[in-house]
């Protein structure tokens, strides 16, 4: 298959994804001439927002209020899910779509699913790919979510600059995500679901374990995904990470 880039460009312009979206299915199948294909683009610098956490802590949530963000700031905004998760329970895929269900038709967003097929790891290089592609079609910002939940879901979201990681104010998943690796690698810490009780008191700890690393400075920023609090510092955030 043949794709020229320059009538994806224009069509993009026009709201008009079938081709982007035959142009992801080429690539994601590792077809003939995709390696070529890509090497040829011209990514431009965009931010590419990895967004991870457990499951449940809000992370489409989270993004369906930052998309409006984006869009109200008149930004054409790609989103890629890769949630394993979503294809062992396919009720969280359901869940989403109809929370992003608002954003699926809107001229100005993509939505897209990467399946993984239980292997995430032998994913990466596709994921590389298709961000170079949609960098290089003329959208403002790429988002990139999956669940944190194991090594090779820590090395999809090293794809993306900044990484964000969504915790919420409970223990459990936490800690095992401080025993992750993610903790180590995310740029941006939200704290969910801030509207909880126990939030001041976890922000404060997470705080103290962030402190310990040494050279890194990372933001923490609360958020109430459901409700948007929080959303336009978490874009102020995002922007001033993407500037330096
Ligand atoms: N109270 C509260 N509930 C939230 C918040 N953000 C998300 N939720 C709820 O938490 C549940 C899981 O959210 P979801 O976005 O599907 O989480 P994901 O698995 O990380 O994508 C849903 O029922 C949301 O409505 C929040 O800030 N506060
Ligand atoms: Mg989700």
């Amino acid at each position: 298959m043949q794709f020229a880039i320059s009538s994806i460009i224009e069509e993009v312009k026009e709201s008009n994804f079938l081709n982007l979206s035959k142009c992801i299915s080429f690539l994601e199948n590792q077809q003939e001439g995709s390696a070529d294909f890509v090497a040829a683009l011209h990514p431009n610098n965009i931010p590419v927002i990895g967004i991870t956490g457990p499951p449940g802590a809000g992370k489409s949530t989270l993004i369906t209020s930052l998309i409006g963000q984006l869009v109200n700031e008149g930004k054409k905004v790609a989103v890629l899910s890769v949630d394993p998760s979503s294809i062992l329970h396919n009720g969280a895929l359901l869940g989403d779509r109809v929370r992003m269900r608002e954003w699926y038709l809107h001229p100005m967003v993509y939505i897209r699913s990467l399946a993984s097929r239980g292997h995430l790891g032998g994913l990466i290089k596709q994921i590389e790919w298709i961000v170079d592609l949609i960098k290089s079609v003329g959208f403002d910002y790429v988002i990139l979510e999956t669940v944190g939940v194991g090594q090779s879901e820590v090395q999809v979201v090293q794809v993306a600059s900044p990484t964000i990681l969504v915790l919420v104010p409970e223990a459990g998943d936490d800690i095992q995500m401080m025993k992750s690796g993610l903790f180590e690698v995310a740029n941006i810490f939200v704290v969910n679901k801030s509207d909880r009780p126990e939030a001041q008191k976890f922000v404060n700890h997470l705080r103290q374990a962030l402190s310990e690393r040494v050279g890194v400075k990372t933001d923490i920023v609360e958020t109430i995904a459901n409700t948007g609090f929080g959303v336009e510092e978490l874009v102020d955030v995002i922007k001033k990470y993407h500037e330096h």
